[in-house]
């Protein structure tokens, strides 16, 4: 436990900024990204899933903050809801973000 949690943590935070640039993606087609234009949708993404990670709007995330975010993702990840995130649910998932992205591609996964 004490050495799966951080790495699910760091998961679930990386799972934000997937379903953020999926979600960036579908909502605002680039029509020609250069360089200047992933630099600017990659800081949008980073502020989105900022804003989207602290709740009260404070400006700062605080550590029940991340937990709750975390715990959330963990849940979709856990499709049956064993308390468990096995090969197949983590790749499931994997699969949905890379259909969300569209066949251009523009989500990574970790
Ligand atoms: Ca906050
Ligand atoms: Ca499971």
């Amino acid at each position: 436990m004490s050495r799966i949690f951080p790495a699910l943590l760091a998961a679930g935070a990386l799972c934000a900024l997937c379903a953020a640039e999926a979600h960036a993606q579908t909502s605002q087609p680039a029509p020609s990204a250069g360089v200047g234009q992933r630099g600017q949708r990659l800081q949008r993404l980073g502020d989105e899933a900022f804003k989207r990670m602290d709740t009260n709007g404070d400006g700062v995330i605080s550590k029940q903050e991340y937990m709750e975010q975390a715990e959330k993702r963990f849940q979709r990840l856990d499709a049956n809801g064993d308390g468990q995130i096995t090969r197949e649910e983590f790749d499931a998932m994997a699969q949905k973000l890379r259909e969300r992205a569209g066949a251009g591609g523009g989500a990574q996964f970790p």
